[in-house]
């Protein structure tokens, strides 16, 4: 991760981010489009008609037990972003290219996860936490430098798991619904591929008794979930055919077993979210060492495209009344309240079976006209030879895509490496990539286009030391 810009950054003041000072350095890479985005704080799945809004609502009033909690300010250490979850030292997602730093000791949060040190020793166990996460990414339809997560937990003393306890006769109540639901759920992976069993958890029986409830308490809980989330839309568009979920083994610095969970959805799998039982010594980080229980961490975006079929997720962000205005009617719904939804859990009616609230409206996005795209390619070379101060040798794709997102906000919808080659002579390495400008709104003028094209091209070449074909 060779520091980028090093004369430009010590010739830098300290940063001003939302009243706070923070002072530069070689990890500073926060540009204009995102600093001008932090200020007032983006609240989309706060605010009233918006689709986040809406699949908050449901997810909060579906999983009812937890306690909903919005996040603090995006600006967290790397300490709680990486460093408490256990991410090591060399981890990629550290990586300068991948996440936004103010300085080496501060960024911004990648994840919700985040906070789950901060949330656990406040002495909150069963918790939903909502946020806008950052990272820097590709640009195309499904690809946002901020989007939003939520994450879920659930922590208990070793009490609740015992035979016949709280934890127990939860998982019966929730497998008993999923039974009788139109649901496929595949489920065929191995503990051991996933992570295996936390040590800490192997060497006392109740504690690896515990961990492998809660494993079976986290998929209950998710199945029942995407069936909440996905089955009436499923079944309205698929009549004959059960929903199917699968469950795929992955790996995480601060869940051990870890796990995806994918859904099949119009013909594609989708990954939802990220989930596993939470490692013994984030739990001791958080001063609740007598706690045992899972988290996951859910995309919401990504969920909410598919759910009500909204083409580009730059649309989010859109105040066009033509956008919002199709989900105001679902938002006025009537919802149960959560005492409500509590009660009749307690008396053994889940709330997915829907007699608790009512069914949310099946939205779906009647997408307005589009505007016509313009395509402008930009061919060029690599630098050839490490630079004097020796930090532009490496071109990382990401530090392309962030000029061009620093240069045409919201006016980029794509951009994709069409070509690339070796010079069989002197070995340089060319690219091409094409740049796709559209706007979601309005017709864009062809000297404007031209305009952000230029500046693009003139950063790419002081930014990157590449040399235009
Ligand atoms: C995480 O962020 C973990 N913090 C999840 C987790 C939480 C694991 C708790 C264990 C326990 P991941 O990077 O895979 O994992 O992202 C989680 C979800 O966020 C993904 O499944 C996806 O739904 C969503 N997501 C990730 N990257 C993007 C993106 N660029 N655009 C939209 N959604 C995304
Ligand atoms: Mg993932």
């Amino acid at each position: 991760t060779a520091p980028r810009r090093s004369l430009e950054q010590a010739q830098r003041r300290p940063l001003q981010v939302l009243g706070q000072e923070y002072p530069s350095d070689d990890y500073s890479n926060l540009p204009s489009s995102i600093l001008s985005r932090l200020a007032p704080r983006p609240v989309l799945p706060y605010t009233p008609s918006h689709p986040l809004t809406l699949l908050r609502n449901q997810i909060e009033s579906h999983l009812s037990r937890s306690t909903a909690i919005r996040a603090p300010s995006p600006i967290v250490s790397t300490e709680l972003n990486f460093g408490k979850l256990g991410f090591p030292e060399d981890h990629p997602g550290r990586s300068p290219t991948d996440t936004y730093y103010l300085n080496r000791t501060t960024c911004l949060r990648t994840h919700t996860s985040a906070h789950e040190v901060d949330v656990f020793s406040e002495g909150h166990d069963r918790w939903l936490l909502t946020a806008d996460v950052y990272r820097r990414d590709e640009i195309d339809a499904t690809h946002y430098p901020i989007f939003h997560q939520m994450e879920g937990a659930c922590v208990l003393g070793l009490d609740a798991y015992e035979p016949g306890g709280q934890v127990e006769r939860e998982c019966e109540e929730m497998e008993a619904h999923l039974e009788r639901a139109a649901i496929e759920i595949e489920d065929d992976v191995d503990v051991q591929e996933a992570g295996g069993w936390q040590a800490e958890h192997e060497s006392d029986p109740a504690k690896l008794n515990a961990a492998k409830l809660s494993m079976r308490h986290l998929k209950a809980t998710l199945n029942g979930l995407v069936l909440e989330l996905f089955g009436a839309r499923h079944a309205a568009e698929a009549a004959s055919s059960p929903l199917r979920v699968r469950w795929i083994s992955a790996t995480f610095p601060f869940t051990s077993p870890s796990f995806e969970v994918e859904v099949l959805f119009r013909g594609k799998w989708l990954e939802i979210l990220g989930c596993g039982v939470i490692k013994d010594r984030t739990l001791i980080e958080a001063k609740r060492p007598d706690r045992l229980g899972w988290a996951f961490g859910l995309g919401l975006e990504r969920i909410a495209m598919v759910l009500y079929s909204i083409p580009d997720i730059r649309l989010f962000w859109s105040k066009d009344p033509r956008f919002l205005s199709q989900f105001s009617s679902a938002a006025e719904e009537p919802q149960t309240s959560k005492a409500e939804a509590s009660v009749a859990l307690e008396a053994g009616v889940s709330a997915a079976g829907g007699s608790v609230h009512a069914k949310p409206k099946l939205v779906t996005f009647r997408p307005y006209s589009k505007f016509p795209p313009c395509y402008k390619d930009v061919s060029f070379w690599l630098p050839s030879a490490p630079a004097p101060e020796g930090d532009k040798a490496t071109f990382h794709e990401n530090d392309l895509m962030e000029i061009v997102r620093d240069v045409a906000s919201d006016l980029v919808e794509d951009v994709g490496l069409i070509d690339e080659f070796v010079h069989p002579k002197t070995n340089r390495k060319s690219k091409c990539y094409r740049i796709n400008y559209r706007s979601m709104d309005r017709n864009l003028e062809n000297d404007e286009v031209n305009a952000m094209h230029e500046k693009v091209t003139k950063r790419l070449i002081e930014e990157l030391g590449i040399e235009i074909r």
